[in-house]
């Protein structure tokens, strides 16, 4: 503890000098991530509301009114109004939610085993190891897809569980759900789709006239749903969702906290006390943009994405990995050699994007914030590595 306080200003001139090293992303460097700058009009009113703590709500019922709302919407928009589910802080406490559920459903399995597709997150690892769940990854296909048969392969009497994809972190594909439900049905398993990022963008896009195969809850074996408003929903960090079809899993295994100053209640989440300004600010931006605002957002970013996948595959020696189905693209070279020094020479030269190096692929995240001119002076200094490199 420093004995001498400092004035208001001068901490705040010593924070903008100290965190003047952050990039920012508006600067265009940042290519490969998938938050972006929120709306300014969601961070006013997540700064206004930031002291209400979701943890008690009955201390704060107008912000829970506002959260249940905020989730039967987006179970109207992922094909079923009647669910339950709450605003995480993203996709890990999300997906581990759904492991938790799965595992207390099938309690009398002991050696509990989950079949995750390996395109998917490292948050099915994380929640594996904290639930004391065995892993197990399908394989994918050569085009990056999850292998079916190899899924119905890894199935044991120990299996609770599958997971598909809507958004793959790496290249923003979409696992076969209607045929995982179908092994998910044949099996008795718990089904959970991860649409952490696709979540706010696949319903969008479809919108937008784009073939889309059905992944949400208009299949009836999906069971739970991620997605995320910190990703494509725009919102501030940290804001995740969580949707269950089941609401009899609720009561069932909703964790009852009896003590509150609010009174008594029940909840899914793996924090306690938890932000509800990040659930006010995502109302809000929900309620501002509108479908029409997303479809907008969604339509430009993918306007960005098909220039940029053109731009790639006019460099000799790189190409697009996949068709992006969204607004990801997959970047490797001819043969999948000397992406990690192509990563490499971007880094020297400010570019952040992703090296997926298991899969040699350098990933780019088209978000908001990234503009056509950013991808130019991008292909400019990528042209001039690969020249470098394969010449
Ligand atoms: N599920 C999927 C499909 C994801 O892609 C991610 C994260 C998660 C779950 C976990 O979400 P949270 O990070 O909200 O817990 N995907 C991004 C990634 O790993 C996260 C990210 C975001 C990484 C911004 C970098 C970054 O700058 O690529």
């Amino acid at each position: 503890m420093k004995d001498i306080a400092k004035s208001k200003e001068k901490i705040i001139e010593e924070l903008e000098k100290r965190l003047s090293k952050d990039l920012t992303y508006d600067s265009g460097f940042i290519l490969g991530s998938m938050c972006s700058e929120p709306l300014k009009f969601a961070t006013e009113i997540y700064s206004k509301y930031i002291s209400k703590n979701l943890g008690d709500p009955g201390l704060f019922p107008g912000t829970m009114e506002l959260e249940n709302e905020i989730i039967q919407e987006l179970g109207g928009l992922f094909g079923c109004r009647n669910v339950v589910g709450t605003i995480t802080t993203g996709g890990t406490e999300s997906n581990i939610i759904a492991m938790r559920i799965a595992r207390n459903l099938f309690k009398n399995k002991k050696n509990p085993e989950f079949i995750v597709p390996a395109s998917a997150h490292i948050s099915f690892d994380k929640g594996a190891e904290l639930l004391g769940i065995t892993l197990k990854k399908a394989k994918l296909t050569k085009d990056f897809y999850l292998d079916l048969n190899h899924i119905s392969s890894l199935i044991s009497e120990n299996t609770i569980g599958l997971v598909g994809v809507a958004g793959t972190t790496s290249l923003g594909l979409i696992d076969p759900i209607e045929k995982l439900a179908k092994i998910s049905e044949e099996n008795s398993l718990f089904l959970h789709v991860d649409a952490a990022f696709g979540g706010f963008i696949l319903p969008f896009l479809k919108e937008l006239g784009y073939n889309i195969p059905r992944w949400d809850f208009s299949i009836k074996s999906v069971l739970s749903i991620t997605a995320d408003p910190h990703k494509m929903g725009l919102a501030p960090i940290p804001s995740g969702g969580f949707l269950l079809k089941p609401s009899s899993l609720y009561e069932e295994f909703g964790y009852e906290i009896p003590y509150l100053a609010g009174g008594g209640f029940k909840h899914f989440n793996i924090l306690g006390t938890r932000i509800g300004a990040s659930t006010i600010a995502f109302w809000a931006l929900w309620n501002y943009l509108g479908k029409e605002g997303y479809k907008n957002i969604v339509k430009e970013c993918m306007e960005i994405t098909s220039y940029f996948e053109k731009r790639i595959n006019e460099i000799p020696g790189i190409k697009v990995v996949v068709k992006p189905i969204m607004n990801i693209i997959g970047i490797t070279t001819e043969n999948g050699e000397k992406v990690e020094i192509i990563d490499e020479e971007l880094r020297k030269k400010k570019w952040k994007l992703g090296l997926f190096n298991n899969l040699k692929i350098l990933r780019a995240v088209i978000m908001p914030h990234v503009k056509k001119e950013h991808i130019d002076k991008f292909c400019i200094d990528l042209e001039l590595i690969t020249k470098k490199l394969f010449n």
